[in-house]
C-alpha cells in the first residue's frame, strides 16, 4: 500500500509498530512443493528391504480386512463401515512408526491404523457393529476410541501428549485426521496449544479428496493443508500418501523430532479414498470414474509391490504367501463376527453414572420383570450377568 502524502502536509513516514518482530521465521517450517515420494525414486535405495517387505504384508491384509468389513454391512453383521481402501499406506505406516508406549488417536475411518498396531481385529469393529461401547480398553492397547465426532481427537492428543511430557514420560501421541475435519475448530485449537506447549504430538492428515461429498477445493483456500502448520508455528510435511516408504518416513521424522522435545508436526498426505464414504453413500453422485480410475493407476500396494519385485526382493511365491494370509485373517473375522453376540439388556444400565440415579433404577426394575415376563412365556434361559441399579 502507498501512503499518500496530504498537499502541502509534511511528508508522512510510517514506521513499524515498536514492539513487532517475527517470532519464527517461517521458512524452515513450509512445506516442501511437491508431495515427497520414495518408491520409484532415487531415495528408495536407502528403505530398509525388511521394513518394505513388512509393510507390503500389512497393506495386503489391509485391503483384506476392508473388503471383508464392506461385505460384513451387507450381511446385516456391521452397522456401517467407512473403508479406508486406497488410503492403506495412511494407515499402516502411522501404525508402525509408533513404540508400544505411545498412543494412537484414530478417526473412524482409522479401524485399519488400530488393527495394524495389534487390536483384534473385531474388538476394532465393535462400535461399528452397533455396540454403545468402543469394543476395547483404550488404556491397554494406547488407542484412543475410533472418533466420529471430527477432529475432537486432536486436542485429547495434544492434552495426553502434553501431560505425559510433565509427568517425565517418553510418550508421544500421533493423531489422524481428514480433510474435512481441518475446518474444525477443534483442529485448530488442537494444533496452537501443540505448537505453545510443544507437545510431543504429531498431526495426520489424509487428505482422500473429499469430506464425505465435498471435494477439497470447497473446504479450503490454502495452498495445501501442510501449509496452515506454518500459521501455528509448526513445520508442515507434504507427502504422498501412497507411498508407504514415504509416508512411514515423514512420520517417523516427525515422531523422533515430537520424542526429542521438538514439538509438534502436521503431516498432510495426499491420498484418495477408493470407496463410497461408507456402505451408506453413493460416491457416483458427486466424482467421476476417470477420477477414481486416475488414482487406481497410483495404487500404494501396486507402487510397493512395484518396486519389490524390481529390486529382487520380492516373487510371485512372496505374493501368493502374503494374500494368503490375508485370506486366512479375513476367514477369521468372518467367522467370528458371524457369531451372534450375547448380550444382557440390563447391561444398558451400567456404567451410566457410578451412583444409578432413582430414575434409571425405575427403569432398571422395570425392564427386569418385563425380560424376566418375556423369559417366562418362552421358556427360554436367556443372558443373565449385570443388574441394573448399581
Ligand atoms: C463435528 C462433526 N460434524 C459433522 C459430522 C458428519 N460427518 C461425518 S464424516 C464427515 C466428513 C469428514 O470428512 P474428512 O474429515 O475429510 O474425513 P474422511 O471421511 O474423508 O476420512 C462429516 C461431515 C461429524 N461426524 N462430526
Ligand atoms: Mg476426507
Amino acid at each position: 500500500m502507498t501512503v499518500q502524502e496530504l498537499p502541502g502536509a509534511a511528508a508522512y513516514r510510517p514506521t513499524p509498530p515498536p514492539a513487532w518482530k517475527p517470532l519464527t521465521d517461517p521458512a524452515p517450517l513450509l512445506p516442501d512443493p511437491e508431495p515427497y515420494r520414495v518408491l520409484g525414486t532415487d531415495a528408495a535405495a536407502d528403505a530398509d528391504p525388511e521394513l518394505l517387505l513388512r509393510l507390503y504384508a500389512e497393506l495386503v491384509r489391509g485391503r483384506r480386512y476392508n473388503a471383508q468389513a464392506t461385505a460384513l454391512t451387507k450381511q446385516g453383521r456391521l452397522a456401517v463401515y467407512p473403508s479406508s481402501t486406497g488410503q492403506e499406506a495412511c494407515e499402516i505406516a502411522a501404525a508402525l512408526v509408533l513404540e508400544e508406549r505411545d498412543w494412537l488417536f484414530p478417526s473412524y475411518r482409522d479401524t485399519l491404523a488400530a488393527v495394524a498396531r495389534g487390536l483384534d481385529p473385531v474388538e476394532a469393529l465393535t462400535l461399528l457393529r452397533g455396540d454403545r461401547h468402543t469394543g476395547y480398553d483404550p488404556r491397554e492397547h494406547r488407542i484412543a476410541p475410533l472418533c466420529t465426532p471430527l477432529a475432537t481427537q486432536l486436542p485429547h492428543a495434544v492434552g495426553l501428549a502434553h501431560a505425559a511430557r510433565l509427568a517425565g514420560d517418553d510418550v508421544v501421541a500421533l493423531a489422524m485426521v481428514g480433510d474435512g475435519g481441518t475446518s474444525e475448530g477443534d483442529f485448530h485449537e488442537a494444533l496452537n496449544f501443540a505448537a505453545v506447549w510443544r507437545a510431543p504430538v504429531v498431526f495426520l492428515v489424509q487428505n482422500n479428496g473429499f469430506a464425505i461429498s465435498v471435494p477439497l477445493a470447497k473446504q479450503t483456500a490454502a495452498p495445501s493443508l501442510a501449509h496452515k502448520a506454518v500459521g501455528y508455528g509448526m513445520p508442515g510435511r507434504l507427502v504422498d500418501g501412497n507411498d508407504a516408504a514415504a509416508v512411514h518416513q515423514v512420520l517417523g521424522e516427525a515422531v523422533a523430532r515430537a520424542r526429542a522435545g521438538g514439538g509438534p508436526t502436521l503431516v498432510e498426505a495426499v491420498t484418495y479414498r477408493m470407496d463410497a464414504h461408507t456402505n451408506a453413500d453413493d460416491a457416483t453422485r458427486y466424482r467421476v470414474d476417470s477420477e477414481v480410475e486416475a488414482w487406481r493407476a497410483h495404487d500404494p500396494i501396486q507402487l510397493l509391490e512395484r518396486e519389490l519385485t524390481g529390486r529382487g526382493l520380492l516373487a510371485e511365491d512372496g505374493i501368493e504367501e502374503a494374500r494368503a494370509a490375508a485370506e486366512r485373517m479375513a476367514a477369521g473375522l468372518r467367522e467370528r463376527m458371524n457369531a451372534d453376540p450375547v448380550l444382557d439388556p440390563m447391561d444398558l444400565f451400567t456404567h451410566v453414572y457410578a451412583e444409578q440415579t432413582t430414575q434409571l433404577r425405575e427403569q432398571a426394575a422395570r425392564l427386569r420383570v418385563e425380560l424376566d415376563a418375556e423369559q417366562d412365556h418362552h421358556g427360554q434361559s436367556g443372558p443373565r450377568g449385570a443388574e441394573g441399579g448399581r
